[in-house]
């Protein structure tokens, strides 16, 4: 137990409650739990069991979530993210990375409502803190391996100081009779600096969606950053009544007419994990980014942009590297969506957009 206490303490600084959970894994003789090499040159490598401390829930569709703090004073790069859970069990899980974890809790409900009802309730990262989403998995998602020699910075020179694991926890039956549970996620990490560091840009829209119509909820950003950055996975996120959601880069060629490339495009419905972009060519300074989410309303009533399942939401989220250098500043392209903002608007300088509903891939 010493040992493995020396091991994990000079990598990992973990919140309190949480660090005797975590131990009371490896406690269990479960060596595999965490396995690390070191190599002088190089630093440490290894694998960081990040799961759920030996939850029960005992509410249908609970959101959980735990925090882990990284250790401060080191740079760690994150390379791989390898999932211990089931379906029977975790319905999804999303990891964050946060400036401030939600809660100084060891869990706490962490639910999309979490904003609209108050007590007990907190977002996986603080009010106003630094958040992104790392890695999402649902259903059937295998091991992520980020490509070659790329990693996320996460710990001393980063922003991301806290990571926050989400499981969706749907059905309950199976922990009526005191069971506990420890979905969450291996993740392999370096201290070796890497040179290709991995962001995630989260494109999205506000919006309204009238009663009975089909919306086209869109957003558009130009890159105005001096920077080449190569997309590798993207994810979409809708409420129910998603039908598509794509995105593309958009680059006029020598003729001034704008090239719509597909970075990805996928019915919302089906698992919300990160998905191998359809293109890799890079994404450079005056490209702009532009997703839509086609969303058909089926109620008698408008439909908004917002967190429960009686709203709906419109993301594209962009998992990209660059090859050196840091990472976009621009984290977030948001719109105001429908009625106000379209790609056809005349101020977007988008045009030869193309039909999307009407091409298969
Ligand atoms: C209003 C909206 O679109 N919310 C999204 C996107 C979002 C993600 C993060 C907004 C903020 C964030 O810090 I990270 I501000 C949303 O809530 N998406 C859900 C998760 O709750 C993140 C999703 O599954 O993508
Ligand atoms: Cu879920
Ligand atoms: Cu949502």
């Amino acid at each position: 137990m010493a040992r493995k206490m020396g091991i994990s303490a000079a990598l990992w600084y973990i919140l309190l409650v949480n660090l005797i959970s975590v131990y009371g894994l490896v406690d269990q003789g479960q060596g595999m739990y965490r396995k690390n090499s070191y190599d002088s040159a190089t630093g440490s490598t290894g694998s960081f069991p990040f799961l759920m401390p030996m939850v029960s829930p005992k509410t249908p569709d609970l959101y959980l979530c735990t925090p882990i703090k990284v250790d401060p004073t080191t740079t760690y790069y994150i390379v791989g993210f390898n999932p211990n859970a089931t379906m029977n069990t975790a319905h999804h899980m999303l990891l964050y990375g946060c400036g401030e974890p939600g809660t100084t809790k060891s869990t706490w409900n962490c639910g999309e409502m979490a904003q609209a009802t108050a007590e007990e309730k907190a977002s996986p990262c603080g009010p106003r803190s630094h958040s992104q989403i790392l890695y999402a998995w649902a259903r059937d998602a295998q091991k992520v391996i980020l490509p070659a020699g790329v990693g996320f910075k996460v710990g001393k020179d980063s922003p991301t100081k806290y990571l926050v694991l989400q499981v969706h926890y749907a059905h309950i039956d199976r922990f009526k009779d005191g069971s506990t549970d420890d979905s969450g996620v291996f993740l392999d990490y370096t201290e070796k600096p890497l040179q290709k560091l991995a962001g995630t840009l989260l494109l999205g829209t506000d919006g309204i969606i009238p009663a009975q119509q089909t919306e086209h909820m869109e957003s558009a950003c130009e890159i105005t950053e001096n920077k080449v950055l190569i997309p590798f996975a993207y994810r979409v996120h809708t409420h129910e009544m998603g039908k598509v959601v794509a995105g593309y880069r958009v680059r006029s060629n020598s003729e001034g007419i704008q090239e719509w490339v597909q970075l990805g495009k996928r019915d919302p419905l089906t698992p919300q994990m990160f998905y191998n972009v359809t293109n890799t060519e890079p994404i450079l300074s005056g490209d702009q980014l532009a997703i839509r989410c086609t969303i058909k309303n089926t109620r008698h009533r408008i439909t908004k942009i917002g967190p429960t399942n009686e709203d709906e939401m419109c993301n594209f989220y962009l998992m990209y590297y660059v090859e050196h250098g840091d990472t976009l500043d621009m984290k977030y392209c948001f719109s105001q969506g429908p009625p106000y903002f379209y790609w056809s608007n005349p101020d977007t300088g988008l045009h030869n957009i193309p039909n999307i509903e009407a091409s298969t891939l």
